[in-house]
């Protein structure tokens, strides 16, 4: 007979936190998201431990280089999406390490019989300033010189203005050269009141420009998540087929850790392929698998050798599986289920294995009720897509802007790696859809935002760390008119009302 669950499952939105005593010192300013990626014995610290819960999905239009850089500046780590050749994948997770915080490669370049139309038309597309003008108008040319809005007033100028008769030329230009390191290249900004200085090879080829603004963030950013020799961390996506070419490549290429990105983990595939990772590298590869959402998926992967285990099923703001399928689990049911799998295996074994809560984080405060349900540390899509560092394109549609999102499962990305159980290399039918997202922004001020809620709440719970809020969360569940209640009732708000005072 099959098994009944007698009580149907949750999600976060039937959820709410109940406050406990603040003490003085509990003020957002003390509290740490310090939390660990990979898994430890009692007594020990983790490997890799992020100091910001959040991790981007491992998704095409969620993960590039670009995403990964802005995310480990803050804290966290992306997974470079899976869905791609070997190659590109790691050429992606190359970029990231290979990234010197600071100098960046020139994305704005032209060459000097490009026209000022041509300055006017690069500057409204990028919204950047400062344009490197090469031999050849690429990143790495030979450097000829520079142009920002000082060296052009639109209005005295022909828009066929070759940009060799304004731009400043390289005779009058100060320069790095290449092994240059970021404080001596911001002294030389400061002493020459510079707002930029490009580094330069033997040749004179353009290796990178310094930005003042670049170093600043640098130093207003001590949460970066960052290796032993100083390069961001990041993480990159595998798959159940391909592993014995992906796996090395990607090693080779610098990632810091894997994940198995699969809708459903609890699978000899899975087994296979972190038996063979464990054959190869024994423990000095990090690997996450999932997704489960019970008890006994838990302890499959755990015994299968997983570093973390990621939870959800169905429950991606993109996700159809539950409606074509019938699989899955309210994302707050499972978590609570696999956090206390955890912490069983973590009292039998003193192993620690970190979990990710995967998908269907929609509110700020489900990130805060996720962490206390036992998630160390949260995997989003969505949230991410919304940024101007998402790879996806940036959709203007009747005054308001929009990114694209697809999931892994639609046809726009065919990832059928993802689904596979066995058979055809190929999608046999879709489980996500191709979707708009409001766009949001930069992804500083927005992960700044919401994790300043999520400090706020743990300090009403009387937390100053995640596990402390684990500890010390009291949750309860919701009726349907308590949560009218919680927004605002009964009032006519003036945004909506019409009127005009
Ligand atoms: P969300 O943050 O957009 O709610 O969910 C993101 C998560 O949805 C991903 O990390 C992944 O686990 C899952 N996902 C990605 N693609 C699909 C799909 O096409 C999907 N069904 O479910």
């Amino acid at each position: 007979m099959a098994i009944y669950y007698n009580e149907p499952c949750h999600t976060f939105s039937e959820y709410l936190l109940i406050p406990g005593y603040s003490s003085a010192e509990c003020v957002p300013a003390n509290v740490s998201l310090r939390t660990p990626l990979v898994k430890f014995k009692k007594g020990e610290e983790p490997a890799i431990s992020l100091n910001i819960p959040l991790v981007s999905a491992i998704m095409q239009s969620v993960s590039g280089d670009r995403l990964a850089l802005a995310l480990a500046r803050e804290g966290g780590i992306s997974f470079i999406y899976g869905s791609q050749s070997i190659e590109d994948e790691s050429a992606m997770v190359e970029r990231v390490k290979s990234y010197k915080a600071g100098f960046v490669v020139s994305d704005s370049n032209l060459s000097p019989e490009n026209t000022l139309a041509d300055v006017i038309e690069l500057t409204a597309r990028t919204g950047h300033n400062t344009i490197a003008i090469t031999h050849n108008g690429t990143a790495n040319g030979k450097l000829c010189g520079i142009v920002t809005s000082r060296d052009y007033r639109v209005s005295r100028m022909e828009p066929d203005l070759k940009v060799k008769e304004f731009m400043t030329p390289f005779e009058n230009l100060i320069y790095g050269k290449e092994g240059i390191t970021l404080k001596e290249a911001n002294n030389v900004i400061w002493d020459h009141k510079l707002n930029s200085l490009p580094i330069l090879d033997e040749e004179g080829n353009l290796l990178y420009m310094v930005f003042r603004k670049d170093y600043d963030t640098h130093k207003s950013n001590p949460l970066e998540a960052l290796d032993s020799h100083k390069r961001y961390l990041v993480g990159a996506g595998i798959n159940t087929r391909d592993y014995e070419k992906r796996v090395p490549a990607l090693l080779e290429a610098g990632a810091d850790v894997l994940c198995i990105d699969s809708s459903e983990g609890f699978s000899e595939w899975q087994k296979r392929t972190l038996a063979w990772i464990r054959r190869e590298y024994g423990d000095s590869v990090k690997v996450g698998a999932g997704n489960v959402v019970d008890r006994e998926g838990f302890r499959f992967l755990a015994e299968c050798g997983a570093d973390f285990i990621k939870v959800g099923i169905g429950g991606g703001s993109i996700c159809i599986t539950r409606e074509q399928k019938g699989i899955g689990r309210g994302q707050a049911t499972a978590l609570i289920e696999v956090c206390a799998a955890r912490d069983e295996y973590f009292n039998e074994t003193g192993v620690y294995i970190p979990i990710c809560s995967d998908g269907g984080i929609v509110q700020d405060y489900h990130m805060t009720l996720a962490l206390a349900m036992g998630a160390d540390f949260l995997m989003l899509g969505r949230y991410f897509a919304r940024f101007d560092e998402s790879p996806t394109a940036k959709i203007h549609v009747n005054g308001i802007y929009y990114k694209e999102y697809w999931g892994e499962g639609s046809n726009r990305a065919r990832n059928w790696q993802r689904y596979d159980l066995g058979g055809a290399a190929k999608l046999s039918f879709e489980e996500g859809v191709d979707s708009y997202v409001p766009y949001a922004g930069p992804l500083h001020d927005n992960v700044a935002a919401s994790l300043a809620k999520v400090c706020s709440t743990m300090c009403n719970c009387g937390a100053l760390t995640i596990p402390e809020l684990q500890e010390k969360a009291k949750i309860t569940l919701v009726s349907s008119t308590s949560i009218v209640e919680g927004g605002a009732h009964d009032v006519i708000r003036k945004e909506q009302s019409g009127f005009h005072s």
